[in-house]
């Protein structure tokens, strides 16, 4: 992966005012590589931590990471091929069983995912599976609700990188386990949107094995200079495709061996 950085300081500055106002009004806008046709992976995470360095500055605070765009299923949805992470804070979590509000969101999907708790830290390069799961203190079953803030969902992997990943809101729940008493790979999953089932998967959909997504993540943050904290939430990404949500809907995610989710969307 190239993480090479082409774009001048300004324009990384000028890419992140907009993706941060974009996600602050709830507004969409076109992909950034229309503009910026030359945009490399490392071009998308400078914006992206330039996003992060100002959330911080405004007070929040930094809970873990997510791994995206790790099924077929997403890959294929979102017509790209590689995997991406984005950061995941404070402000963006939200408790099982809410009202969501989608009045602050562009275009909300939902996506069921299996999450990490680490209790020690992980630095790649070369972070294997076996490594993430000796670090990992428990795993539980999440929702991601994602909201890419590129109209009619246009976007390539360096713009949705800039865009944290569409990262918007996270809700985990269910029942904690710890990890050595599942396997991992064969967790099914069930989601239902008002009372019907929508999507179905397991969790091998998720690069073979979700710990698979999260050395990924190690290895991808090695790149641009970081470890993985003990104590992170880390999101393995959608095991099925995303499916689009509306103020009056409400959701379920069934997990074997790890309970449910659940949420409901309001204006
Ligand atoms: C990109 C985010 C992907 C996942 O779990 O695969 C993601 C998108 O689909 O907008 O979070
Ligand atoms: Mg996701």
């Amino acid at each position: 992966m190239s993480m090479n950085v082409t774009l001048s300081r300004e324009d990384v500055v000028r890419l992140c005012e907009r993706v941060e106002g974009a996600q602050k009004r709830a507004c969409a806008i076109p992909k950034l590589t229309d503009e910026y046709p030359g945009m490399t992976m490392g071009d998308g995470y400078a914006v992206q931590f330039e996003l992060r360095r100002r959330f911080l500055e405004q007070g929040h605070r930094q809970v873990g990471w997510k791994a995206g765009l790790t099924s077929k299923a997403k890959m294929q949805q979102m017509g790209v091929s590689v995997p991406s992470i984005g950061f995941l804070t404070d402000r963006m979590a939200r408790p099982e069983n809410s009202a969501i509000s989608t009045a602050d969101l562009v275009h909300p999907r939902v996506e069921c995912e299996v999450a990490f708790v680490m209790k020690k830290t992980l630095a790649g390069p070369g972070c294997t599976r076996a490594d993430v799961l000796a670090a990992t203190d428990y795993v539980l079953p999440a929702v991601e609700i994602i909201d890419s803030r590129f109209s009619g969902f246009k976007f390539d992997l360096e713009s949705v990188v800039a865009d944290n990943g569409s990262s918007a809101r996270f809700v985990g729940g269910g029942r904690a386990r710890y990890a050595e008493e599942l396997d991992l790979r064969t967790l099914g999953v069930v989601m239902e949107k008002n009372g019907e089932i929508v999507t179905m998967g397991a969790s091998a959909a998720v690069l073979g094995h979700p710990a698979e997504a999260i050395a990924m993540l190690v290895n991808i943050l090695a790149e641009l200079g970081e470890e993985l904290p003990a104590g992170s939430f880390v999101m393995s990404g959608g095991i099925t495709e995303a499916i689009a949500v509306k103020p009056g809907d409400s959701i379920i995610a069934r997990f074997q061996e790890l309970g449910s989710v659940s949420m409901r969307f309001v204006d």
